[in-house]
């Protein structure tokens, strides 16, 4: 396989996210954002870790950029902390904060390194979770002043945004479960949650498209491969139930086609936060799709499971390969994802904007020679091609992530970087994944 076979436009990249990769979590006037908090909290945390150091991007990113340069990685997708630019997150700006994304935008273009900003990586700042943060429908105007700051600052060298990233994650883990920051829990925080977030996405667009006319304007969603367990009409049903909520939920309003609730009527409850005229703002025109997808998931029917009576399969009982995240190994997941995406018709553009797998990566003599991360990407790659091949319209494809880093509720433990970080002396070592794109991408 070589990258030719994906066409001379196709965008080859690498994903990463503020508050996994900075640190600097009070420098230069930053205000805390939820994550802040939340990771200070004990208990919240896998062995009480937290990001205030991390990857320490927030000082040394010009190393970092030198590593996606060398490695020859034409496209860096990264997030603007909304709490460093705005540390209340109203106005006024932190003007460090702002300098400080000019300097790594900056930096991306004097290497020859396109820079994708994500908007909203689920930092919110903490000023705004206090006064209700994501179920509070001020977050829509909120949201839309902070991205136009970014867009007037930064709009003269970006040529793609992303408004967000995965709502249905910081939505459901972080107001639904509690797993995530800000940690609330219930259907009362889920429910507006999630049709602020859809309001917002949309409303941020129209903001990039005004202001940055001639830029790409997309927005991501995490999304899996869900089967049933097996193919009794129950659990067909349950997967099905699931495969809404998963992969359905988000993108459907954003398209025009309002939220799935005739097929999965407990949705119906967001109806409560509507006010007239909202169907008309929630679709927006993006012109990509970002798609973040890493393994399937396999659903059967539960009548424990409250509301959804479908509950996932764990992998660890499956009998499957199972990466650092207990997750399956199976990359084949993105083929029939791509086609699920690919069917809508009023998707203009897909980008695999995340893809990628966590292993206890082991330094051996200065070395770390990660073959199943390796084979991971391959194989992602072949069933990308795949679907392209067979006209699908996907056309990028970025790798989650250069360096490992802070993985959310799960700490440091799962390693995704293909490039590994000691987080003691913050020595990075190339892995042998990360050669191997390199070599690929190599012009
Ligand atoms: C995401 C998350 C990433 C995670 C990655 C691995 O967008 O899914 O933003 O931050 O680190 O998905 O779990």
């Amino acid at each position: 396989m070589n990258k030719e076979l994906f066409g001379t436009d196709f965008k080859w990249g690498v994903s990463t996210a503020a508050f996994q990769i900075e640190g600097g979590c009070d420098a230069e006037g930053k205000g805390p954002s939820i994550w802040d908090i939340f990771s200070n909290i004990k208990g919240k945390i896998k062995d009480g870790h937290h990001a205030n150091t991390a990857c320490d991007f927030y000082n040394i990113y010009e190393r970092d950029l030198d590593l996606v340069q060398h490695l020859h990685i034409p496209n860096f997708r990264f997030s603007l902390a909304w709490s460093r630019i705005m540390p209340t997150g109203l106005k006024p700006v932190n003007q460090k904060g702002l300098d400080y994304y000019d300097r790594v935008i900056d930096g991306c273009l004097e290497r020859g390194i396109e820079p994708w900003p994500t908007l909203y990586h689920w930092d919110l700042p903490h000023a705004l979770e206090l006064k209700g943060g994501w179920t509070n429908r001020d977050v829509v105007n909120w949201f839309s002043d902070f991205t136009e700051v970014c867009a007037k600052q930064y709009g003269d060298r970006i040529k793609h945004w992303m408004v967000m990233n995965e709502p249905m994650v910081f939505t459901g883990a972080g107001y639904f479960l509690g797993l995530h920051a800000p940690g609330r829990t219930g259907l009362k925080n889920f429910f507006p949650a999630i049709h602020h977030a859809v309001l917002s996405m949309a409303e941020g667009g129209r903001v990039l498209r005004d202001l940055c006319p001639q830029a790409e304007i997309g927005t991501t969603f995490s999304c899996s491969h869900v089967e049933p367990y097996s193919q009794r009409a129950w659990d067909k049903s349950a997967a099905n139930r699931a495969d809404i909520l998963f992969n359905r939920l988000f993108i459907e309003p954003i398209l025009g086609l309002g939220y799935p609730d005739k097929e999965l009527s407990l949705l119906k409850g967001i109806r409560k936060y509507m006010l007239p005229g909202d169907e008309d703002k929630m679709p927006f025109d993006f012109d990509f799709i970002g798609i973040q997808t890493y393994t399937r998931e396999v659903i059967r029917f539960s009548l424990l499971t409250p509301y959804l009576h479908a509950k996932l399969v764990k992998a660890e009982n499956r009998n499957v390969p199972l990466t650092s995240m207990k997750w399956e190994v199976y990359p084949e997941g993105i083929y029939p994802i791509i086609k699920k995406y690919n069917a809508y018709p009023q998707i203009k553009k897909i980008y695999i904007t995340e893809n990628g797998s966590a292993f206890p990566d082991a330094v051996v003599q200065g070395q770390v020679d990660d073959q199943e991360r390796l084979a991971y990407l391959q194989t992602s790659l072949e069933q990308v091609l795949k679907a392209k091949n067979e006209g699908c319209k996907v056309e990028g494809y970025f790798v989650w992530t250069l360096t490992d880093n802070f993985e959310w509720a799960e700490g440091y433990h799962p390693r995704f970087g293909l490039v590994h970080v000691d987080f003691n002396s913050q020595e990075r070592i190339i892995k042998s994944s990360g050669k191997w794109y390199a070599g690929f991408l190599k012009p």
